[in-house]
C-alpha cells in the first residue's frame, strides 16, 4: 500500500472527499509558485503531502485584534478550507474551534501529549509581562500557556506583528509590558510572519512549505521567509516608475494623485517595508493599500506604531523635490532618478548580502 492510501494519511483525506490527484497538483502547483520553488518541485509536494499524517497545529492568540485569524480565513491559495480540511489538523484555535472551556483546554492538552514534538505551534498576539492577569486563556496567563505549548513544538510561526514583534499593544507606553513570541521561546526554530495583518497567503504558504519539507523555509535576519519578505513594497509597486521619474501626489486628492502617481511624499513606508503585498497581494489577488490610493503603513515591520508618523514622507526627497518640483517638472525627475540610484545601489548591495536596508540609511544616502 502506497503512503497516500494508509488510513489517516492526508492522501486518503482527499480521495475520501472526492479530490483527484489531478486536482491536488494542482493546487501544489500554485503553491510552489507562491513560494517562488521550481515547478519541478510540485510533484515533490504533492508526493509529500499526501503521503503525510494531517499535521497538527495548535494556534494561541494572545494580545491582538483577532486581525490575523480574519486574514487567514480570506486565504485563496490555499484556502483555509484546504487546510483545515485537507492537509491539517486544527486541534485548537479559540476563534475557529467548536469546543469551548474545559473541553478546548482537553483538546489542546491531548494534542500536545499526542504529537508530542512534532505539532506545530501558531502564535498569533503578544505576550503582557507587566502583570500575568492582564490576559488569560482559561485561567492560564499568555506567558505559561505559550511556554507550556512550545514546549512540545516541532516549530512556532509568530503570525502578525504583534507576536513577531510586539506591535500595537507594544507601542509606546507599552502598558501591558508585552513582548514578541521570540523575547521568550529561545529554544525552538521560530518562523516570523509579522503584518498586522499578515498576508493570508503568506501564512498558508509558509505552512504549506513546513508540510512539504518537514521544515522551516529559509529566513532573513529578522526570522522571515525570504521567499516573502525579500524585497521591499517599494521595489515590486507599480507606481514605482512615478517614482524613478521624480513624479509625487502632493495630496490624497490632487491630480497627481488621481493619475497614479507615487505616494512617497504622502509618507509610504514602501522603501524600507519588506513584504510581498505588491505582488500576492490581497482579497483573491484583487488589490493592495497602494493600489487603492493609500500609502504602505509599514505594518510589517519592527517598531511598526513608534517609528514615526504615518503621513510624514521618510526622508529627503520631500524637501529635495519640493525646491526642484517647484522649478521645473524636469529637475525633479533627476533628483527621483538620483535617489532612486542610490536608493537601488544600496539595496542592491544589501540584497545580495541578504541585509536590510533601514530608514536611517536611506536618509543618510540621500541627503
Ligand atoms: Fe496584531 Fe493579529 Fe495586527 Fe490584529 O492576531 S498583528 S493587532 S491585525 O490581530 O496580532
Amino acid at each position: 500500500m502506497k503512503p497516500s492510501e494508509k488510513p489517516g494519511s492526508v492522501g486518503a483525506g482527499l480521495k475520501q472527499r472526492g479530490v483527484t490527484r489531478r486536482e491536488f497538483l494542482e493546487f501544489c502547483t500554485a503553491v510552489t509558485a507562491m513560494l517562488a520553488l521550481p515547478p519541478s518541485m510540485a510533484k515533490v509536494m504533492a508526493e509529500a503531502i499526501s503521503g503525510a499524517r494531517r499535521q497538527s497545529v495548535i494556534w494561541l492568540s494572545f494580545q491582538e485584534c483577532t486581525g490575523c485569524t480574519e486574514s487567514i480565513t480570506r486565504s485563496h491559495s490555499p484556502t483555509l478550507e484546504n487546510l483545515i480540511f485537507d492537509l491539517i489538523s486544527l486541534d485548537y484555535h479559540h476563534t475557529l474551534q467548536a469546543a469551548s472551556g474545559e473541553a478546548a483546554e482537553r483538546a489542546r492538552a491531548s494534542a500536545m501529549k499526542d504529537n508530542e514534538g512534532r505539532y506545530l505551534l501558531i502564535v498569533d498576539g503578544s505576550i503582557p509581562m507587566g502583570n500575568p492577569s492582564y490576559s488569560t486563556i482559561a485561567g492560564i496567563s499568555n506567558y505559561d500557556m505559550l511556554v507550556e505549548t512550545a514546549k512540545g513544538a516541532a516549530a512556532i510561526v509568530a503570525v502578525g506583528t504583534c507576536a513577531t514583534y510586539g506591535g500595537l499593544p507594544k507601542a509606546d507606553p507599552n502598558p501591558t509590558g508585552a513582548v514578541s513570541v521570540s523575547d521568550i521561546v529561545k529554544d525552538k526554530p521560530i518562523i516570523n510572519v509579522p503584518g498586522c495583518p499578515p498576508i493570508p497567503v503568506v501564512m498558508t504558504g509558509v505552512l504549506a512549505h513546513f508540510l512539504t519539507f518537514g521544515s522551516i523555509p529559509e529566513l532573513d535576519d529578522l526570522g522571515r521567509p525570504k521567499s516573502f519578505y525579500g524585497e521591499t513594497i517599494h521595489d515590486r509597486c507599480y507606481r514605482r516608475p512615478f517614482y524613478d521619474q521624480g513624479k509625487f501626489a502632493e495630496s490624497f486628492d490632487d491630480e497627481a494623485a488621481r493619475q497614479g502617481w507615487c505616494l512617497f511624499k504622502l509618507g509610504c513606508k514602501g522603501p524600507v517595508t519588506y513584504n510581498a503585498c505588491a505582488t500576492a497581494k490581497w482579497n483573491d489577488g484583487t488589490s493592495f493599500p497602494i493600489q487603492s490610493g493609500h500609502g504602505c503603513i509599514g505594518c510589517s515591520e519592527p517598531n511598526f506604531w513608534g517609528a514615526g508618523p504615518l503621513y510624514k514622507a521618510l526622508s529627503m526627497p520631500v524637501s529635495a523635490n519640493t525646491a526642484m518640483l517647484g522649478g521645473a517638472v524636469a529637475a525633479g525627475a533627476a533628483a527621483g532618478v538620483v535617489i532612486t540610484w542610490h536608493n537601488r545601489s544600496n539595496k542592491s548591495a544589501a540584497k545580495m548580502a541578504h541585509d536590510k536596508v533601514t530608514v536611517q540609511e536611506l536618509t543618510r544616502e540621500e541627503k
